[in-house]
């Protein structure tokens, strides 16, 4: 698949009410990027607000998902326009903005994400649009990147609804670690205020019809089939380093 149809086809799944499921990449070898985009998920987010990726190991880590029908994003370290136009002419299907806290800043990470006429992204030859060779398809591609707010601060629980109605966004996303530390309790997940929490943004998201969804970074099978029997519906499943860690551990038994 090329990249604008793994785009579509992730929108089309989210616009129609069907989950897509993704993960999350933070070694930053292309072997595990191969070996994650064979694994089957829709999306693998590189994560370069945590870990130690940088922007000159994009390309390759890109070529390596680019093997597979999985459509590599992602997660920024602040959502500066710099940070946006490098991960998406690197060749980055879209965007995950880490901490949104306001329609505003949203509406910016959004204008900073794609070309004119639709947004102010500087536009130029890049690997994104293959040093332009795809130049004129590449027009209508960049004005359409995935764009998932991450909600993970009690602050955007107050300004959700508006943050809701910002046109591109695709999708809400909470944060568990960072959403509950803003609230004083760190990784507290079956803490009242917290479920409580998260309860509210389900239910505002619900009232939007904006699809919503979480990061299930430790992976149990269990939570993915809770969290789709609540409705998430753009679910990251675990971290490359995690998977690695709960499989590498020697048995308990040969210890
Ligand atoms: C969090 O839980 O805060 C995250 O950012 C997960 O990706
Ligand atoms: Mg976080």
């Amino acid at each position: 698949m090329q990249r604008i149809d793994k785009i579509r086809n992730i929108r089309d799944k989210l616009n129609d009410g069907r989950y897509s499921l993704g993960t999350w990449i933070q070694i930053p070898h292309p072997s595990v990027a191969e070996v994650i985009g064979q694994s089957g998920y829709d999306w693998a987010a590189i994560d370069m607000e945590h870990g130690a990726i940088s922007v000159a190991e994009l390309p390759d880590l890109f070529r390596a998902l680019e093997l597979s029908n999985t459509l590599p994003l992602v997660r920024v370290a602040e959502g500066h326009s710099k940070d946006c136009k490098q991960a998406l002419d690197a060749g980055a299907g879209g965007i995950i903005v880490p901490m949104v806290e306001s329609a505003q800043q949203l509406e910016k990470v959004i204008d900073s994400c794609c070309w004119p006429p639709k947004g102010t992204r500087g536009v130029g030859f890049s690997r994104a649009n293959l040093f332009g060779k795809n130049f004129s398809q590449y027009t209508s591609e960049a004005q359409q990147p995935i764009i998932v707010a991450m909600i993970e601060n009690i602050k955007a629980v107050d300004n959700l609804q508006s943050i809701l109605k910002v046109d591109g966004v695709d999708a809400i996303f909470i944060g568990p670690y960072d959403l509950s530390a803003s609230m004083g309790k760190t990784a507290d997940f079956e803490n009242p205020d917290f479920l409580l929490t998260v309860k509210k943004i389900i239910q505002t998201a619900e009232a939007e019809n904006k699809p919503f969804g979480i990061h299930i970074v430790e992976p149990k099978i269990s939570q993915l089939k809770l969290r789709l029997k609540e409705g998430y519906r753009f679910i990251a499943y675990s971290v490359d380093s995690v998977f690695l860690r709960e499989s590498s551990e020697i048995p308990k038994d040969f210890k």
